[in-house]
């Protein structure tokens, strides 16, 4: 029998890669996507196939994590055996701006998503998309037994929707489980993350599109990991006998500076000729350092990363570069140069 996934962010990063990775195992993928003005599918375009054509696997849904009958519906009408939960308002610094709506759609969303399982009937195990920003102040190493400390209304909402997936776990029974990822990145990053916004702006000042990059706190020490290797994670969390919460890191933390460092070099550049200071990318609240322990992954689901942030720096200037100079691949080809506000 062909398993039937839901997706919610299917347009993100970590979307398109589950999406990749589930219809490769042969899965029929359904998506959960947002109208919008424009078209917000760049990611998955690649995987598109007209749904009128028999070989179609990937199926595309408009909904919105704020409308919750919608959710009812659909989940009904997909009846999926496995739903990823990894629609949010994702990005730490806009939560800031716009704590209200991350409150909604990152926190609220959960609840609205399991609800929509349990009033729907359906029987299905559920992923949620939980944070290491639910450390936040706590120092590393963190594990899964590391206390929370969220400091921003991103890592607020997340704590919510980490404890009120574990409540439907316990209270109706459901496969419901949280994995605590730390952060991943790859060339279909979203352009405003640190990782990316600086792996752009290499191959644009190389190309001589662009002189400087301004930046903010480049202190803070990330876990960065392979956003490509940790959509397997995911899947693995829902294919073990028990629901469980899992860590999914590299073990390896560095600054923002060391990426930079890495980054400029790479491209043959001295990233202290080009990086300026704009205070305007501090948060009012900053997490100092991330750093995983993920052996709980590994000894429970055999999962572990191949891919640190040094090897990621590369790995994303290369690309960066790539696309530039010749356009086409189908994630990054519609991406214009810096134009990005506030974050
Ligand atoms: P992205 O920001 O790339 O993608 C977010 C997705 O959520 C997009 O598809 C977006 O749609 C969708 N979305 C946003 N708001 C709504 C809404 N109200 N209703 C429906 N869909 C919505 O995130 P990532 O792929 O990087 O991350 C996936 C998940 O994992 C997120 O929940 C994130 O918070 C979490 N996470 C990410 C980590 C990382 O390092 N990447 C680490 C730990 C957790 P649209 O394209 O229309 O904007
Ligand atoms: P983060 O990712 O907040 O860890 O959340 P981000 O890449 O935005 O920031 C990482 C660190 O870099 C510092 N920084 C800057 N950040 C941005 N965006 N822009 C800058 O100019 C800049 N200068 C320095 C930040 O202060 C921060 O310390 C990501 C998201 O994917 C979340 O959804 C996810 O939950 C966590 O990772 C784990």
């Amino acid at each position: 029998m062909t398993k039937r996934a839901l997706i919610t962010g299917i347009t993100g990063q970590d979307g398109s890669y589950l999406a990749e990775l589930l219809l490769a195992k042969g899965y029929e993928v359904h998506g959960l996507i947002r109208r919008a003005s424009t078209f917000n599918t760049a990611r998955i375009d690649h995987l598109y196939v007209d749904p009128h054509d028999p070989s179609a696997k990937l199926f595309l849904h408009y909904g919105d994590l704020s409308d919750g009958a919608r959710l009812v519906t659909l989940l009904a009408e997909v009846n999926p055996d496995e739903v990823y939960n990894l629609a949010a308002q994702s990005h730490v610094r806009v939560s800031f701006d716009e704590p209200e709506h991350t409150a909604d759609t990152t926190g609220t969303g959960t609840i609205r998503m399991l609800e929509a399982v349990r009033l729907s009937g359906i029987k299905t195990r559920f992923y949620q998309a939980s944070s290491s920003e639910l450390y936040g102040a706590t120092p590393p190493p963190q594990d899964e037994q590391t206390p929370f400390y969220p400091r921003s209304p991103y890592a607020a909402a997340k704590l919510y929707s980490y404890w009120i997936t574990k409540n439907y776990r316990e209270a109706y029974g459901m496969f419901a489980v949280n994995g605590i990822l730390f952060n991943h990145e790859s060339p279909r990053r979203g352009e405003t993350f640190v990782t990316r916004k600086i792996t752009r702006a290499v191959a644009a000042i190389k190309s001589g599109q662009q002189e400087h990059l301004y930046m903010g706190n480049l202190d803070a020490v990330r876990d960065w990991g392979y956003a490509a290797e940790y959509v397997e994670g995911m899947w693995r969390m829902l294919q073990v006998d028990e629901p469980d919460d899992f860590v999914l890191a590299t073990g390896l933390g560095i600054t923002v500076r060391e990426f930079l460092e890495i980054s400029f070099q790479r491209a043959g550049l001295d990233w202290e000729k080009h990086v300026r200071f704009d205070e305007r990318y501090l948060r009012p609240t900053e997490v100092d350092a991330l750093v995983g322990d993920p052996s709980k992954a590994e000894r429970k689901l055999g999962w572990k990363a191949t891919v640190d942030g040094r090897q990621l720096a590369t790995l994303m200037v290369d690309a960066d570069i790539e696309a530039l100079e010749h356009a086409g691949r189908p994630w990054i080809d519609r991406v214009s140069l810096p134009s990005w506000g506030t974050q």
